[in-house]
């Protein structure tokens, strides 16, 4: 284990520069694996120590954030700590307030300070107290995070002065609930997750060629019939098994997105819904076969891979998925609207005399012009709504719409040509973001698309292409995690492919650079396995005795 002296804080204006002031080893040693890792830690002598009558000290804006404090810390200890309006810490108490000196801990940071009397808490933006209360139950013993009253804990907070802000403000994760539906009760808490390790975006990727799963009240039958497949492929394609012969589907009905996105908000976590368009629509044109191509009645896919049978590029199409959208932006406040473009083959439109004549009438060179055509009607339907688009990187194929954010997907190349554009990107890359990858090679690992992704491999990725001026750098956002869920067929397998790796993640888009240290990481994970072990988080252990996936 490294050593290393605990230093003094440094002025509060040279945070961002101060970068490394101590180490993961010696932090560990204090008993402190936070994860993602603070910019700064400075340990203390002593501990604070919570008890029943510990009192929870708020500001109005932050009196949410102090109620579920006391939520999470309830179970695990008994006690319902009293939540009081204050403006002073007082002794035995966890003191929220924001500070309007703080802005270098811009929005989502935060100072916490931890003395024998008193914790403190202090942001200069309420998601920033949120994220001090997220690192302050990381601070107490793993057992905080049992569901049930834990006897003979002392729950003590060791002494210590964190300041902590993150590196991005893009931190995603990504979820697949086309392929395999994941009921609203999980989605909740893969939110709970995401917030835990400080991931502010929720990419909830709504629509595929296997299932529609958002109730649009002017199209009842995208969810009557787009839902609903009657069977699933078993294993990769042309495997001997076949198919399952067991229907699948489900969907979320408008109230019930509304309670996923009230949820979301309170955790500061922004929910980006995908309408995946003209690819990956197969499961709406079953539905309303007037959008496709062909006038061949389909179903919902029961096969996995790219489907052939895209939406058709009528002006009625376009009104379709607009009103579409109109729904969603009613349901979804977040600025970004994703509107998919991934892999969209052209061939149904290249055989379509409809679509050709459309081609002509527009007066467009080809097929990538008119799908190009078809988002920037998306994109000015979003931005006259105060709406942003955003779409996977196919989109950069025939031109970019003016307002477009880029998911780059399929590697660097995609972000760099549309940060060099002037477009902000979000870095989303196979080779080190898809958590649908294989993570080890060890046998008994459950059937997944393929790749291979290692939780190392992870924790290494840098989000900002080396080839990016800085001013061109600026258009990074962030980036997110993928879990695609065609051979991932429940909660269970999704918390397996995503911890560890999701850890990984939440470092690279949340610690300061210069922190990065692999062996250090490795030690926080293995102290917080008994954190996720309490949460039932059925993950991937380091060492491999124990769960496997389910
Ligand atoms: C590519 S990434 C896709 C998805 C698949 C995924 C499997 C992207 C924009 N499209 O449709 O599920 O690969 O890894």
């Amino acid at each position: 284990m490294k050593d290393c002296a605990i230093r003094v804080l440094l002025p509060a204006l040279s945070l961002a520069a101060a970068g490394t002031l101590c180490c993961g080893g010696a932090e560990a040693a204090f008993g402190i694996a936070v994860i993602p890792q603070p910019t700064h830690v400075e340990m203390r002598e002593g501990a604070f120590t919570l008890q029943a009558n510990t009192t929870i000290v708020t500001d109005a804006t932050n009196d949410a954030t102090a109620q579920l404090l006391a939520t999470w810390l309830e179970p695990a200890t008994g006690w319902r700590l009293r939540v009081v309006r204050g403006d002073k810490a007082t002794d035995n108490s966890i003191h929220l307030s924001l500070d309007p000196q703080a802005a270098y801990l811009d929005d989502e940071g935060y100072s916490l300070e931890v003395t024998r009397q008193q914790v403190t808490i202090r942001a200069h933006g309420a998601a920033g107290t949120f994220y001090g209360a997220q690192t302050l139950r990381q601070l107490l013993p793993a057992a905080i995070f049992a569901a049930t009253r834990q006897s003979g804990v002392a729950w003590e907070v060791p002494a210590v002065r964190i300041e902590d802000a993150p590196r991005f403000r893009w931190r995603g994760m990504h979820l697949d609930v086309s392929r395999h539906f994941m009921p609203k009760a999980f989605v909740l808490k893969f939110i709970d997750l995401l917030a835990l390790h400080k991931l502010n975006r929720f990419h909830w990727h709504l629509t595929d060629d296997q299932g529609w799963r958002i109730e649009i009240r002017k199209y009842p039958k995208l969810t009557q019939v787009g839902a609903w497949r009657k069977e699933t492929r078993i294993g990769h394609e042309g495997h001997k098994r076949g198919f399952d012969g067991v229907p699948h589907g489900g969907f979320y009905t408008q109230q019930e997105i509304r309670e996923v996105v009230e949820y979301a908000r309170q955790r500061f976590v922004t929910i980006v819904p995908e309408i995946e368009m003209p690819g990956h629509a197969q499961a709406a044109i079953a539905a309303y076969p007037e959008l496709g191509n062909t006038g061949q009645r389909l179903e919902a896919w029961t096969q996995f891979g790219v489907s052939r049978n895209i939406f058709n590029p009528s002006e009625r199409t376009i009104r379709f998925l607009q009103d579409v959208l109109a729904e969603v932006l009613e349901l979804f406040p977040g600025e970004f609207i994703h509107v998919g473009g991934d892999e969209a083959l052209k061939d149904q439109w290249k055989a379509s005399a409809a679509a050709q004549a459309r081609i002509r009438e527009l007066n467009l060179n080809d097929e990538h012009a008119l799908q190009s055509y078809f988002m920037r009607r998306m994109d000015e339907f979003l931005r006259a709504r105060g709406r942003r688009l955003s779409g996977w990187d196919g989109i950069l194929e025939g031109g970019l719409p003016p307002g477009a954010t880029v998911m780059a997907w399929r590697g660097a190349e995609g972000g760099i040509a549309a940060a060099r554009a002037g477009h902000d990107v979000v870095m989303a890359p196979t080779s080190h973001t898809y958590f649908d990858y294989y993570q080890s090679e060890e046998p008994g690992e459950p059937l997944a698309i393929g790749g291979f992704l290692p939780l190392e491999k992870v924790y290494a990725f840098e989000p900002v292409p080396a080839e990016l001026t800085p001013e061109e750098a600026k258009h990074i956002l962030g980036a997110q995690g993928q879990i695609w869920t065609e051979y991932i067929t429940g909660p269970g397998h999704v918390e397996y492919m995503a911890f560890p790796r999701l850890l990984a993640l939440s470092e690279v888009v949340w610690s300061a650079n210069e922190r990065k240290d692999l062996a250090g990481f490795l030690e926080r994970v293995a102290s917080h396995e008994p954190r996720l072990r309490n949460l039932r988080v059925n993950f991937k252990p380091l060492r491999r005795e124990s769960p496997q996936a389910k």
